[in-house]
């Protein structure tokens, strides 16, 4: 995406310049004492796995978390459903932060915690007596909990089971690499990150919040995360192989790296389905861009790179200041606090504008130049039809109270014409 006279800046930025997250303190306090690889974690049997509460419960189970969902922090909200052997589960909220199972005339008591999310001190009660969105299990009783280590051990020892066969990427923190699966003859994409290049706590705790997401996330235009297997040196996150092609690299291959509306339109569709799904979940991804998303031969979309994502509270705002620059939005690059949904709103915008243009909506010599741009606000007109050009600017709206939601523009005019 070079030339057109600007400075592309595809590089991530991500620093505490507005204030340090409070989370991030909370959080090492619970990991201290441990390594990068003990996250608590509920592991559930295979047959477990299956399971899918109603969601008009309010409580999901995922994977490997029952995740509190709920708005309505009620003592005595309970909920039945069904398991997968037939017999009934109850569960119930109590008052002290404890997460009760009957299933079987056997009683479980799990403790959940709150999770990392952005909030500052001030919401941090508020939310903690309010609201239990955002709760997260960190230990159970369950005889169905087992330390992950004992997993990882169980299954593999080590990453003798994947045969290296080439290097996808690059970045100055994780080196992501091809590899066959020699039991099922998959393939897969292996993140490596060195331990010695995660010096700092913010760091590692990105990196816990990475993977703690990426378990969370189930969606066909979502990379499927797979395992992580610690070795002395590194930190490996197993995800499904998503091809090598990202769209940044895709553009390159027409003329004046652009596509017609209708290609674009394919392609933002299923991108705009993988974000709304992720904000669906309260998750904010905070680094859409062009290298962040796959596209397989079938032009399939993979969204990937959650190093920056976050859980949100609806109510509370985020205050690290982070992203590409040029798909940063206003509110970010003023670097005042922000709700994180709006600003993935944004990047999609300058993406869309991306696809059709070749170019960046907002350019600069630096990156002063280039903020000051986006907080005008003020692009050149796409070539693209009225419908287009409505939903670029709803998503190119310098209010974030203002700007389109993703659930709008999955009901919006062009996007399904
Ligand atoms: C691929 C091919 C490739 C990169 C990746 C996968 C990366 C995946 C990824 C990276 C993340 C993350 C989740 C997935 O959080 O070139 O198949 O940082």
């Amino acid at each position: 995406m070079k030339g057109g006279g600007f400075k592309v800046r595809p590089t991530t930025r991500c620093n505490s310049a507005i204030r340090r997250p409070t989370q991030e303190l909370a959080i090492l306090d619970l990991y201290q004492q441990t390594n990068i690889n003990p996250i608590p974690q509920l592991i559930l049997t295979p047959t477990q796995r299956n399971l899918r509460p109603r969601p008009k419960t309010g409580m999901k189970i995922t994977d490997q978390y029952y995740t509190v969902l709920t708005h309505e922090n009620k003592p005595d909200h309970n909920f039945r459903h069904k398991t997968a052997q037939g017999s009934y589960r109850t569960t119930k909220l109590s008052t002290k932060n404890q997460l009760e199972t009957l299933e079987d005339g056997l009683l479980k008591k799990t403790s959940i915690t709150q999770l990392d999310t952005d909030i500052p001190q001030q919401c941090e009660t508020k939310f903690k007596t309010q609201t239990l969105d955002g709760f997260k299990i960190l230990r159970s009783s369950s005889q169905q909990q087992v330390n992950t280590n004992a997993v990882l051990n169980q299954k593999i020892s080590n990453l003798d089971r994947y045969l290296i066969l080439s290097i996808l990427g690059q970045g100055s923190y994780a080196t992501v690499k091809l590899a066959r699966d020699k039991i099922t003859e998959k393939l897969m994409a292996i993140k490596i990150y060195s331990k010695a290049k995660l010096c700092n706590q913010q760091r590692k705790q990105q990196l816990k919040r990475e993977i703690h997401i990426l378990k969370l996330l189930d969606h066909p235009n979502i990379i499927k995360y797979l395992n992580t297997i610690e070795t002395q040196m590194d930190i490996n996150l197993i995800v499904e192989y998503g091809g090598s092609k990202s769209l940044r690299s895709y553009l390159k291959l027409f003329p004046n790296r652009k596509l017609d509306e209708d290609d674009a339109k394919q392609i933002f569709r299923q991108i705009v389905k993988a974000v709304d799904y992720c904000h669906s979940l309260n998750i904010v991804h905070r680094d859409i861009k062009l290298e962040n998303i796959l596209l397989k031969d079938n032009n399939e979309i993979k969204l990937i790179d959650f190093g920056f994502s976050i859980l949100v509270n609806r109510e509370c705002k985020l205050g690290v200041f982070c992203g590409t620059p040029s798909y940063m939005a206003p509110e970010l690059v003023s670097k005042q606090e922000y709700f994180g949904k709006p600003v993935d709103v944004w990047a999609l915008g300058v993406l869309l504008y991306v696809l059709l243009t070749g170019n960046f909506p907002f350019k600069g010599s630096n990156d002063s130049d280039l903020y000051g741009q986006i907080k005008k606000g003020v692009y050149t007109k796409v070539n693209a039809s009225l419908q287009c050009q409505k939903l670029i600017s709803q998503m190119l709206t310098i209010r974030a109270s203002e700007r389109i939601t993703t659930l709008r523009i999955l009901q919006d005019r062009w996007f399904n014409s």
